[in-house]
């Protein structure tokens, strides 16, 4: 006790001394810091380039030590130049500092490029969506055009990248695939080579915002983030987790609209102004004007084939480039892949497991030499197949020489009408005439995953392979199938829905499922005995059947033909399984529903305007509803040249 007396008294004496020793408390946050960068490979570079109209975008370079005629890979994105090159923060490997799918180039020594396309994140300028080229629709005297041509110019100067040998290739997915589409419409006569992955083409007709007039709810919540903030935003907020319940609850899509204040948004209120496909739509589509203005540049468009975002767009600028005779420099690649996944790990999607990892065979065995060639300086020829397609029913790649193997004119094989049958059947013989109703109720739109449906609960990515056994059975899902098939069908190209129905409604949806049923006994994945997995779907409003510009009221009552292309597909139903065929009038969430009374524009509509109808789809006869399907003969693969 008297010790500790004595120690207490010591300490109480020296305090004054210690006090005059100790700085004054203050901030532990320097006014700078970095970590070393000496262990690095690489050396990273911010720098804000200089457009034609004085706009400066930030633009991110990293390139391999001590590089010297090294080649460039140019991405131009909205979503963070800074934070796609930061795969793992502050590494000093370039290989994990840059994203998976750079692998095979940052082997290779290249050098990599993000920028922030103007008006994003670190960039100067007015961000537009999906800026449209100069023109009408447009009336500066910048778009992403101009942006890629004067990005590349100053990247190929050597005053200002000393390390590289002026060879350009652009590569980037969705949004970034866009901008790579852009680019090639007045390409710098340094852009060499490019590969737009699942580019948004037609945001319209099958891509982003609508499917065939459909109004896609499942991106709304993009817009509030990519366009309330310059930067990392944020989405509206609902306090409710089912976003089937939400969006039932409040009505139409610009009732949302008004309520998460997403009506304030410029491209919003323009969506809202453009709910056909009139000039503002048609005047952005890229496959019109890629193919008015084809390029020479060697491009590599890839699409997965369960895209579940931009489903539309690599094949048919594709398909629009060929037309114009530019197979020579244009391929295609399709993979069993989700949105964006060709640049991530491709063993799988949902359920079903591919043969290896089909993404990274894909960029190291195509992508990368197809690239290669043309960067580096002596490096071997690669001609890449036409079409380079998986065949998701015999689980493997095919090269093809020729795509699609069927379809309307100018293929190996015609389409194949496939036709509804009484009492659910489905067959290659039209049956006799008859009809099949069901009541399509917007109270109760039939959902597109099991419920609780949240965008954000880690099925989006997957859905389109669900097991669609999880609606049929409903009442207001009209399912057709074949008996258990005895010899293989191989279906490869575009399917093409022809659904003759009436209504009781003025308005009203068709959507389209062609499924491959698996057999109900199926030992080595027990689990997947009957399993319906969609192969090809989409939807159609019927206000378009006509005019996708001028949409009518459908005569109630009447008789109506409704043609809708569907996605395409390479595919073979088993021995074993059976083909089924799915219609039915809403697919939610996913898609806004149609209130089946028509009202000139469907984002306003009222809740009273929502109302049941019964449709009657027509079978056999001179109205025989039917899929026709590109049907060739089981084995038939044109081999590459
Ligand atoms: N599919 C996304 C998108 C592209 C263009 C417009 C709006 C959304 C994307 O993944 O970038």
């Amino acid at each position: 006790m008297k010790f500790l007396l004595l120690l207490a008294g010591a300490t109480l004496a020296l305090t004054p001394a210690l006090a005059q020793q100790t700085p004054p408390l203050s901030g532990d946050v320097p006014a700078s810091f970095a970590y070393p960068t000496d262990a690095r490979d690489y050396v990273r570079r911010e720098v804000m380039i200089p457009m034609r109209d004085g706009t400066k975008l930030f633009t991110v370079i990293v390139i391999p030590k001590g590089a010297t005629n090294a080649p460039i890979l140019l991405t131009r994105t909205p979503y963070n130049a800074a934070g796609r090159a930061n795969r793992v923060a502050n590494s000093p490997n370039m290989a994990s500092l840059l994203p998976q799918g750079d692998e095979p180039f940052v082997r290779a020594g290249y050098i990599r490029v993000f920028q922030d396309i103007r008006g994003k994140y670190g960039s100067e300028g007015d961000y537009v969506v999906t800026r449209p080229v100069i023109g009408p629709l447009n009336k500066t005297k910048v778009d992403h055009v101009t942006d890629a041509y004067d990005t590349i110019d100053w990247l190929v100067n050597k005053a200002n990248l000393p390390e590289t040998n002026g060879r350009v290739g652009m590569v980037g997915s969705s949004y970034e695939g866009f901008t790579v589409a852009m680019a090639l419409l007045n390409p710098h006569p340094a852009l060499k080579a490019a590969a737009p992955e699942s580019p948004m083409i037609d945001g319209w007709m099958g891509d982003d915002w609508f499917h065939y007039g459909a109004f896609r709810l499942a991106n709304i919540a993009w817009l509030g983030k990519q366009t309330g903030f310059k930067g990392a935003g944020s989405e509206a907020v609902s306090g409710i987790y089912d976003d089937y319940e939400q969006f039932r609850r409040i009505g139409s899509a610009g009732a949302w609209a008004e309520k998460s204040g997403y009506a304030n948004l410029p491209y919003w209120q323009r969506m809202v102004a453009h709910p056909a496909y009139d000039g503002f739509w048609r005047g952005q589509a890229l496959d019109k004007l890629l193919a008015a203005n084809p390029s020479n540049v060697p491009t590599m468009w890839e699409q997965g084939l369960f895209d579940q975002e931009d489903m539309y767009g690599a094949i048919t600028a594709w398909e629009a480039l060929k037309a114009k005779g530019k197979a020579g420099n244009n391929f295609l690649v399709m993979g069993p892949w989700r949105h964006s996944q060709a640049n991530y790990d491709g063993s799988s999607l949902g359920d079903f497991k591919w043969n290896g990892d089909t993404a990274t065979e894909w960029r190291e065995e195509y992508l990368f030499p197809f690239f290669d060639q043309y960067l580096r300086e002596g490096r071997p020829a690669f001609t890449p197949p036409q079409a380079l397609i998986y065949n998701t029913g015999d689980n493997r790649w095919e090269k093809l020489s020729q795509w699609p193997l069927a379809c309307d004119a100018g293929c190996a094989a015609p389409m194949t009408p496939i036709y509804l049958g009484a009492d659910g059947g489905l067959g290659f013989q039209k049956g006799q005439p008859g009809g099949d109703s069901y009541v399509s109720d917007p109270g109760k739109p039939v959902p597109h995953l099991p419920r609780p449906v949240n965008f954000g609960d880690g099925r989006w990515g997957a859905w389109l392979v669900s097991d669609q056994r999880s609606v049929d059975g409903r009442t207001d899902v009209m399912t057709y199938q074949t008996a258990p098939l005895t010899q293989a069908v191989r279906v490869s190209g575009a399917p093409m829905a022809e659904i003759f129905a009436k209504t009781t409604g003025t308005d009203g949806d068709f959507v389209v499922k062609v499924i491959d049923v698996y057999p109900d006994d199926y030992p080595n994945e027990p689990k997947k005995g009957g399993y319906q997995l969609p192969i090809s779907l989409d939807i159609f409003r019927g206000r378009y059947r006509d005019s996708f510009e001028k949409p009518t009221p459908i005569p109630a009552g009447k008789v109506q033909r409704y043609r809708f292309r569907l996605p395409t597909v390479n595919h073979v139903f088993k021995p074993g399984h059976r083909i089924m065929v799915q219609v039915q009038s809403s697919l939610f969430p996913l898609y806004d529903r149609n209130p089946q009374k028509y009202v000139p524009n469907i984002f306003l509509a009222k809740q009273e305007d929502y109302q049941k109808a019964t449709i009657t789809l027509s079978r056999g006869g001179a109205q025989a509803s039917a899929v026709w399907l590109p049907v060739v003969a089981a084995g038939q693969t044109p081999a590459q040249p």
